[in-house]
């Protein structure tokens, strides 16, 4: 273990690789956390393929919020031929972020990951993300890389998610190109190290983990966001809103850190996130 300081937050960065005897004994690899409210006809298709994907030990965890349309039984139904799934039926705080930090403290995989269950995050990049965390943090499934895209989206939707994406860096101070991503891996031990300050307010789980890692190494790779298989979005403008509120927040407590900072003769570094594209 190599024990790096960041804005005085320990972050422990282990050094096992994936598939060497340590990894594999001590349980899964990965955790997948899929976040669900009524995609029940999607998870079948979407555990084949993640299962057809990936070769290295990994559980699936549905963090489902009392579904309608019998997702969190569907995916019970699939435990059978597929036993690294599991479900955590949620009935309290409902909500995407609360839903993923559950799935994370359910999760028993040395890496924690999040996709949706749409089959819009394309599943054949996961060992890619996963590799990256051999070196980095932090892999971000990114559609603003070079080699990323987004498919069927009109050029208005395209410029709404840009311009939310350039208020993000903005307002955490960071560089990353996607980091309003739902599909990212990281180490458990950077999850531990910030798990009290890492809050499920909204969608963008992913800001919050950014936001409390001010010093992550984050590796991007590019993948095109495929449209939906089936059921309906839950994106609204009551998400967008608490994004927004999210946002000022975010910034008011990096901008209060910073001046805490300013103010502690003991601080010895100003870590900013190194930011890497892994084609
Ligand atoms: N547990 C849980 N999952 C949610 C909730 N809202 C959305 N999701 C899931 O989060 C993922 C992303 O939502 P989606 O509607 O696809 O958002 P979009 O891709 O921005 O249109 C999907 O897997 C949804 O089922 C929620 O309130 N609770
Ligand atoms: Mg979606």
């Amino acid at each position: 273990m190599n024990p790096c300081k960041s804005h005085g937050q320990k972050v422990l960065i282990d050094v096992d690789l994936p598939g060497s005897k340590k990894a594999e004994s001590a349980g899964p690899l990965l955790s997948l956390i899929i976040p669900t409210l009524n995609e029940a006809e999607n998870i079948p298709a979407l555990v084949a393929r993640i299962s057809r994907t990936l070769s290295t030990a990994h559980e699936i965890i549905f963090a489902d919020d009392a579904s309608a349309d019998g997702t969190a039984d569907v995916a019970e139904g699939l435990r059978d031929e597929f036993p690294q799934v599991r479900v955590l039926r949620r009935t309290e705080h409902p909500g995407l972020s609360a839903a993923v930090l559950d799935g994370f403290r359910a999760a028993r995989g040395r890496y924690l990951g999040v996709m949706d269950a749409d089959l819009q995050h394309d599943q054949s990049i996961l060992p890619q993300l996963v590799r990256a965390l051999t070196t980095h943090d932090v892999a971000v499934a990114s559609r603003y890389t070079p080699k990323g895209g987004t498919l069927g989206w009109s050029f208005v939707r395209e410029l709404q998610s840009r311009v939310a994406g350039f208020l993000s860096r903005w307002a955490l101070g960071i560089d990353i190109k996607d980091p309003l991503s739902g599909y990212f891996v990281l180490r458990r031990s950077a999850f531990e190290a910030v798990a009290t300050d890492v809050k499920p307010r909204g969608w963008k789980i992913l800001l919050e983990i950014l936001a409390a890692l001010p010093g992550a190494r984050v590796a991007e790779v590019p993948f095109t966001f495929r449209a939906r298989h089936a059921g309906e979005s839950k994106l609204n403008h009551r998400v967008a809103l608490t994004w927004l509120r999210q946002l000022r927040e975010l910034r008011r407590e990096r901008l209060q850190r910073s001046g805490d900072r300013r103010r502690s003769v003991a601080q010895l570094s100003d870590a900013r996130s190194t930011t890497e594209v892994v084609a």
